[in-house]
């Protein structure tokens, strides 16, 4: 069983197209796992049967916590772009967050602030380093973009809890945004 390939099966039908898989995620994102199970299982595409321990083992075995198993229902942390609004947890982030982006959109994102762009919601990493790695899909040398959450908080910006590295919020405006790391500017 490839799990790399399963993971980004699962990503894709519990984040952006469930309708494919004939699953209804609840508010939470949730669907039940014989649901999503039986849908992957059906298409043919995997040699072996697919079963909850290797859902179990992609989760607990990735460098990235995507996905989570509670009870008989399994859901994405983040990531969605369905139509329908997954609720999220509020939360209180760490007093700093960062997030990782290409030099091309620099200069939009320091007019227009973050946007959750094709998302349901603006992404932001816990650590420089998971920041760099988002940044990293879309540029070698990616900027680095600092978050004070605690201004934003105060502004009424609402944080979410995505996983123990990824947060999330509905926008994030300029006026909360410094450049940390750009290869343009040495900080
Ligand atoms: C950019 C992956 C122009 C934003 C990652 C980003 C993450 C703007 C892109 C998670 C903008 C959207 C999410 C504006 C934002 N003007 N560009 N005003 N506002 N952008 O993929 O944060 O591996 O939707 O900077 O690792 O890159 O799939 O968001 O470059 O955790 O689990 O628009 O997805 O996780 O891109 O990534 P995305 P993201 P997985």
């Amino acid at each position: 069983m490839n799990l790399v390939d399963l993971s980004k099966e699962i990503s894709y039908a519990l984040r952006h197209a469930p309708w494919e898989y004939e699953l209804e995620l609840d508010e939470q994102g949730f669907v039940p796992i014989a649901q999503l199970l039986h849908a992957l299982n059906e298409s043919g595409t995997y040699e072996c049967e697919v079963t909850q321990a290797d859902l179990e083992q992609i989760i607990t075995t990735s460098e990235k916590k995507r996905h989570e198993i509670v009870g008989d229902k399994i859901r994405a942390l983040y990531g969605h772009s369905v139509p329908q609004i997954i609720k999220k947890e509020p939360g209180i982030p760490p007093a700093v967050l960062y997030h990782g982006t290409a030099h091309k959109a620099l200069s939009q994102i320091l007019h227009d602030g973050l946007k959750p762009m094709q998302r349901q919601y603006v992404h932001l990493s816990a650590d420089v380093d998971t920041a760099t790695r988002v940044g990293k899909r879309r540029d070698g040398n990616p900027v680095i973009l600092k978050i004070d959450t605690e201004a934003a908080q105060k502004a009424g910006i609402q944080f979410y809890i995505g996983n123990n590295k990824v947060w999330v919020c509905d926008r994030m405006p300029k006026d909360f945004l410094s450049i940390f790391h750009s290869k343009n500017i040495a900080m």
